[in-house]
């Protein structure tokens, strides 16, 4: 094998691994809400059989509002509860449901359906530590 087939398969598997990150990992990780007009920190969330995305990163201090759309009828998630924020919340079929608070402490906080079977997570950060 001469050095331009290894840099071919190199190559190949330099993508392979990008490919993969790239949907498996990064399709994973917490998505920032974004700031609304109004200083609200805002993130859509959907839901069908899960929370999509399930983990979402806020910034501490600054009102959160999730919104979370109901593309089902299933009666699992038709509560959504943040114990740590003192919220429970009914959430129509195929409507959506805004649930607004702010996050004063920084910290990672669960919100989970009625029956904790469906699960999210809401990392609250220190504003110095966002990216
Ligand atoms: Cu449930």
């Amino acid at each position: 094998m001469n050095t331009a087939d290894l840099l071919v398969i190199l190559g190949g598997i330099a993508a392979i691994v990008w490919v993969n990150w790239y949907f498996f990992y990064a399709g994973r990780a917490p998505a920032a809400a974004a700031m609304s007009a109004t200083g609200v920190q805002e993130v859509r969330i959907r839901i069908q059989g899960g929370y999509d995305p399930a983990r979402v990163r806020v910034k501490r201090g600054v009102p959160v509002r999730l919104v979370f759309d109901r593309q089902e009828t299933s009666g699992c998630s038709e509560e959504v509860v943040l114990p740590d924020f003192g919220i429970k919340r009914f959430l129509p079929a195929h409507r959506t449901t805004s649930v607004e608070f702010t996050p004063e402490r920084a910290g990672s906080y669960e919100f989970t359906c009625g029956m904790s079977m469906l699960r999210g997570r809401l990392d609250v950060e220190d504003e110095e530590d966002g990216a």
